[in-house]
């Protein structure tokens, strides 16, 4: 009988749990300290996981549960010497008003020391009204839970249990209910009719001259690479079907269309500032997701679902170097998906310049049509090379 109390014991359960948790994160905090390598960092254990944050909760809770031990016993001893016990409520009041103080202390410190790990200054035309919206919405529900705090809180302390008061019974009010009903649908419908105009103005055609987006670059993400193309001289991308991919040919580009001939492949993403680009993007396995902080792009790249985004950058990589004062500066695309092992090397060198040097360096960009792929597609002679394989064949029977 004393065995399953103990094992339906809540208290030893919950330790169970902590201990198990505890025991996870510091095998987890170990390993790759280990795998780092000898030397005496191996053996140091990161005591700063989420088991400590849990233990301190709990020992939070312990000391909670033991003053308020020591204030029933001083209440008690109180009510048996004859005198007026504790006033619990005005004790819960001030709680009330303590919990409110410091969790507008903590709204407060978590703007000023964490509000400057938010996304960088925004590179792209679009990026500045994203950011826009982005500011008015915090605002907007920074207000709304000011106010709802204070209310709750201050409320709790003010109309706390008085022998002197009584509570008014209020079955319902129309007028409160048409309130909290048409304003948060007033403050959600211009934020959502806001949002719409500026993905409308994303989505546009035009770049920043109201002229039509031009450039178009071809991304396409793989486990784990981003592989670029850009159309050669006649500025448009030959099609491409998954069917087609092989070796040589890892976009499947298909080359009985003329535009394929002249595309080109490369290694960084240049784009010409105040361009407007599309980026048309595919994956070819599973689910990553194009991702250029600064220029406040993030799109996913789906298999089977080819999907685009229209940005015009609008700061060039060396006016970024010599504002942030850091010369080895680089805008990147990550991939924004965990998509396996890889993920975390998926990420390209992102270079704006201008149009000069833009163009100057499409000119040296390698075909994406190599030899070996004039090969594969029999564009010299094909017959011969049917007769060498057969051959050889031949001679392996
Ligand atoms: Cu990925």
């Amino acid at each position: 009988m004393a065995f399953k109390k103990l094992i339906n014991s809540k208290t030893i359960l919950s330790f169970f749990a902590a201990f198990m948790l505890f025991g996870t994160n510091l095998l987890m905090a170990q390993t790759p300290a280990a795998a780092a390598g000898t030397g005496e960092d191996a053996n140091q254990v990161d005591w700063t996981g989420v088991a400590y944050y849990v233990l301190i909760f709990f020992l939070i809770c312990l000391g909670v549960a033991v003053i308020g031990k020591i204030l029933k016993i001083y209440d008690l001893t109180l009510k048996i010497q004859g005198k007026k016990g504790l006033k619990w409520n005005n004790v819960m009041g001030v709680i009330c008003l303590v919990f409110l103080l410091a969790g507008l202390y903590g709204a407060y410190w978590s703007f000023t020391v964490q509000g400057s790990m938010t996304l960088p200054e925004a590179a792209s035309i679009h990026g500045v009204k994203i950011d826009e919206m982005f500011t008015v919405t915090t605002i907007l529900t920074m207000i709304v839970f000011f106010i709802t705090q204070i209310l709750l809180f201050g409320f709790l302390f003010k109309y706390r249990h008085s022998d002197k008061r009584r509570a008014h019974f209020l079955p319902h009010n129309n007028t409160i209910e048409k309130v909290w009903t048409i304003v948060p649908a007033i403050v959600l419908t211009i934020l959502v009719v806001f949002g719409f105009f500026t993905w409308q103005k994303i989505m546009d055609d035009t770049d920043a001259k109201g002229e039509v987006a031009s450039i178009n670059i071809d991304i396409t993400g793989h486990q784990f690479a981003w592989e670029l193309r850009y159309p050669g001289k006649d500025g448009k991308l030959g099609p491409k079907s998954f069917k087609l991919t092989t070796a040589s040919n890892k976009l499947g580009v298909d080359f009985t269309k003329k535009s394929s001939f002249d595309d080109l492949s490369a290694d960084t993403m240049y784009l010409p500032v105040n361009r407007s680009i599309k980026l048309n993007i595919q994956a070819q396995d599973v689910i990553h997701s194009v991702y250029m902080p600064h220029f406040r792009v993030q799109l996913n790249a789906v298999p089977g679902l080819p999907t685009y985004f229209k940005f015009t950058p609008t700061i060039t990589t060396a006016d970024m170097r010599h504002k942030l004062d850091d010369p080895k500066f680089e805008y990147l695309v990550y991939c924004n998906k965990i998509c396996g092992g890889g993920h975390y090397n998926m990420q390209k060198v992102v270079r704006v310049v201008s149009e000069a040097e833009y163009l100057e360096w499409l000119s040296h960009q390698k075909p994406y049509l190599t030899d070996g792929l004039k090969k594969e597609l029999h564009f010299a002679d094909a017959e011969p090379q049917k007769a060498v394989s057969q051959n050889r064949l031949a001679l392996n029977n």
